[in-house]
């Protein structure tokens, strides 16, 4: 892979303080070298530049909107540029919410390549509160329905015109912690969702059977959004968010392999690790051991 690694060293979407340590903690975890020790042609843009977190929530809407809003569009129009340049983009969060600008770049991307692009969002949490349904007012909880249209004007309009996805363009693979406005959110909209309790049944090979189903080298473009709460805290402490009962270590190794394998994955949000939270680095150590894996060897 011709790699590209962008940081957006942000938190302002989260409710709790710490994820903005993501993108220099994974450099220090030797990302970029385990990436090239498989033969990768790894770029690192550095960290981004936006506005800090303001140390007050406003008094209506969404928290933070207009410095989120900021972040995405940085994140937007840089993840634009590495596209362009025919090589994989790989955000380093950074909080979830900026999840909104990579992929309405790759959609716009997509439009554009004639491709039909697919998003596997690994997450414990659904990320489809709208700001009438989020019981937070946190913004890392709304980027699923942010892309399909359902957000704030300042987010949605990133995807310049339609919305960024339609709801079958995505698959929501590991949640256990879902608010009630979101369950009637998902149901509505069908978005197709593997919840805990089913990976499990199923197994990971043949939930990932069933989640890249259709979806072929050449043709299809797959997002992964990796929110690193997916795996169970136990093993991953290192997030703003944990929810117990997550995707296990051998389970989500298998994951990515099967990813690898796909041949289809053209771009990947890394987010929500939250050093201040991580025990002696372990969590930052798993990302840099799945996103090895994500990428294979070239
Ligand atoms: C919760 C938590 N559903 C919210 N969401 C999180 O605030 O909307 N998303 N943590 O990552
Ligand atoms: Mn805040
Ligand atoms: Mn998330
Ligand atoms: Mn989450």
């Amino acid at each position: 892979w011709h790699l590209t690694l962008l940081g957006a060293p942000t938190d302002a979407g989260a409710g709790v303080a710490g994820a903005h340590l993501g993108p220099d903690a994974l450099r220090g975890a030797g990302l970029a070298r385990a990436l090239r020790g498989q033969g990768h042609d790894v770029q690192d843009l550095g960290n981004l530049a936006g506005p800090p977190t303001p140390a007050h929530e406003a008094r209506h809407g969404p928290h933070h909107l207009a410095c989120v809003s900021a972040w995405n569009q940085a994140v937007h129009d840089a993840v634009a540029s590495i596209l362009a340049a025919q090589r994989v983009p790989v955000l380093l969060g950074g909080d979830h919410s900026l999840a909104v600008g990579s992929i309405s770049a790759v959609a716009r991307h997509c439009r554009q390549a004639g491709k039909a692009l697919c998003v596997l969002w690994l997450d414990a949490h659904a990320d489809a509160n709208t700001p009438a349904t989020s019981p937070s007012g946190n913004l890392h909880g709304m980027p699923v329905a942010c892309l399909l249209g359902d957000g704030p004007a300042a987010l949605t309009a990133l995807a310049g015109g339609p919305p960024a996805l339609q709801p079958a363009q995505l698959r929501l693979v590991g949640l256990r912690s879902v608010d009630a406005g979101e369950q009637c959110y998902l149901r509505q909209r069908g978005l197709p969702v593997w919840r805990m309790p089913e990976v499990r049944a199923l197994g990971m090979a043949q939930t990932m059977a069933q989640v890249l189903r259709g979806i072929q080298a050449g043709t299809h473009h797959l997002h992964v959004s990796l929110d690193l709460d997916c795996m169970d805290p136990a093993l991953a402490p290192g997030v703003s968010t944990p929810a117990p009962g997550g995707i296990g270590h051998h389970a989500m190794q298998q994951c990515m392999d099967l990813l690898a394998a796909s041949g289809a994955v053209g771009s990947v949000d890394l987010v929500e690790l939250n050093p201040l939270r991580d025990r002696q680095g372990q969590t930052a150590q798993l990302a840099v051991d799945l996103l090895q894996r994500l990428a294979g060897s070239a």
